[in-house]
């Protein structure tokens, strides 16, 4: 992709603008998102691949993070393993192509349940926003009194459902999860959300990292409708995370807390050195090498001090 031909992410635009995926002999494209793509392999399998794409502010960036794709990979499966005695995930291997090594795994094919099992243990995002509006997220009454960033009182389950295309998740309560997906893989997904992120916060939190929250996605073997739920998708990856530095994090502090992933994309975007307009319709321009530098530092960092494991 040029430098230029920055794409907006699917929020309020008629159709997302994710760049092509690049043909991979033997198999078959099945989508894109923002930053990933999957593709079928010959035996039914499919591939995951994470891409060096970043976005920031709802827009996928004209810049790549060199070698983002696999230390998010790495660090993705260093997680499954680390919750393995807590869910069954859909990693099949990392025997993939060339074109992708390092950064695909081939996955089990699963039938998705259609619901983005979010926890939280600190109150941020749209969690604060609607806290802000209604004293609770999700249905969850919080206490009065919490400014962004802050703890709460213990870790919540607020789940979310793709709205339409080109919008953004929207937080449902847990009724609605029992009406989208049955009673029984409702309190299922509740619990193991809440259990697999009791178990990363801590060992985040051991290596001077909060995890604030964390996406999870869940599916079962599409040919046996009785199979327990496994976990798909990344996880516990800054793209699908936040995670802060311990050391930093003061609730209540302009502009919140610093990112362990994009903050000097956002500060650097949001600054007059810039030249862009986030509020316009116009595309983000090109990172300054010096940004992309520090940016794939800081991936690096949170791969390195989250499993102890130097990235090179
Ligand atoms: C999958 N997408 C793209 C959810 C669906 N193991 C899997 N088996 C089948 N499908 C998927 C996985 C995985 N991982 C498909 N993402 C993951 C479509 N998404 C878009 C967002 O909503």
């Amino acid at each position: 992709m040029s430098d230029g031909d920055a794409t907006r992410a699917p929020l309020g635009a008629a159709l997302p603008n994710i760049p092509p995926a690049p043909a991979i002999p033997g198999f078959t494209h099945v989508y894109s998102g923002k930053v990933r793509d999957l593709y079928r392999a010959p035996d039914g399998a499919l591939l995951f691949v994470a891409s060096d794409r970043i976005s920031a502010f709802d827009w996928v960036l004209p810049t790549t993070i060199p070698d983002k794709g696999a230390i998010l990979t790495r660090l993705s499966l260093w997680w499954f393993e680390r919750v393995a005695d807590l869910v069954g995930n859909h990693v099949l291997g990392t025997a993939v192509p060339e074109a992708v090594a390092g950064r695909a795994m081939l996955c089990r094919p699963l039938a998705m349940l259609p619901v983005e099992c979010v926890a939280r243990g600190y109150l941020t995002g749209s969690g604060l926003v609607e806290y802000r509006a209604t004293g609770a997220v999700c249905g969850v009454p919080l206490p009065e009194g919490l400014v962004d960033g802050s703890a709460l009182p213990t870790p919540i389950f607020t789940p979310a459902t793709k709205a339409e295309l080109g919008t953004h998740d929207e937080n449902v309560d847990f009724a609605t999860v029992q009406r989208t997906v049955g009673d029984r893989d409702a309190h299922v997904l509740r619990d193991l959300t809440l259990a697999v992120y009791g178990r990363a916060e801590g060992i985040a939190r051991e290596r001077g990292i909060i995890l604030a929250d964390t996406k999870l996605e869940f599916g079962r073997p599409a040919e046996d409708p009785d199979a327990p739920l496994v976990l798909a998708d990344e996880v516990l990856t800054p793209d699908s995370s936040r995670l802060w530095p311990a050391d930093r994090w003061q609730p209540g502090q302009p502009g919140g807390q610093p990112s362990y992933d994009k903050q000097y994309v956002r500060d650097w975007l949001a600054s007059p050195a810039s030249g862009w307009d986030r509020t316009g319709d116009d595309p983000p321009p090109p990172l300054p090498e010096a940004v992309v530098e520090r940016t794939r530092a800081l991936y690096v960092q949170a791969y390195e001090q989250l499993t102890g494991q130097r990235w090179a």
